[in-house]
């Protein structure tokens, strides 16, 4: 068995949920905050056997997509001046970024 853990981009949380439903793959959706842009992203943990971990691969590529997505200057007032960016740059934030971990035990009580 292995845990998929795939971060992926807040508007296509709902379809990418409904897909795996769709395809029996049972999951638990977590909110999350990606550290580099510091906006909220969906983070999926799904159990699954083996030999479906290439299909709910394929289900998660299907329903996800990269975006382009401008960084807006933020001032440091406050804040880390290290992590001052003085100007907007653009970065494409991908479809998915996928983890597919052993699982050592698995128990439902
Ligand atoms: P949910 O996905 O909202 O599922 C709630 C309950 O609905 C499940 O209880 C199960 O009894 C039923 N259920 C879910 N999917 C089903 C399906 N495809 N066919 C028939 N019945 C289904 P639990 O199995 O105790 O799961 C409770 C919660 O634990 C789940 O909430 C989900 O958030 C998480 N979970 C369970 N198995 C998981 C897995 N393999 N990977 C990730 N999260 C899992
Ligand atoms: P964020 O950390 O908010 O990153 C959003 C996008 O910003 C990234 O898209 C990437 O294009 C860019 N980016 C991130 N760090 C950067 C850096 N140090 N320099 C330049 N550009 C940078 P993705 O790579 O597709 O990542 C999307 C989200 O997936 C990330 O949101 C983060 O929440 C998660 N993620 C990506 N790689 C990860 C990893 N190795 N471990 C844990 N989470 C990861």
């Amino acid at each position: 068995m292995k845990l998929v853990m795939a971060v992926v981009q807040d508007k296509d949380s709902n379809r990418l949920m409904n897909a795996l439903v769709d395809h029996n793959f049972r999951t638990t959706k977590l909110a999350t905050t990606g550290g580099f842009l510091k906006a909220g992203n969906t983070t999926f943990m799904i159990g699954t056997e083996d030999h479906r971990v290439d299909k709910l691969l394929s289900v998660i590529k299907e329903n996800c997509q990269s975006r382009d997505q401008m960084v807006a200057p933020v001032s440091p007032m406050g804040g880390n001046a290290d992590s001052y960016v003085p100007y907007p740059v653009e970065v494409e934030v991908g479809g998915a970024t996928i983890f597919v971990l052993p699982i050592e035990q698995f128990h439902h009580f």
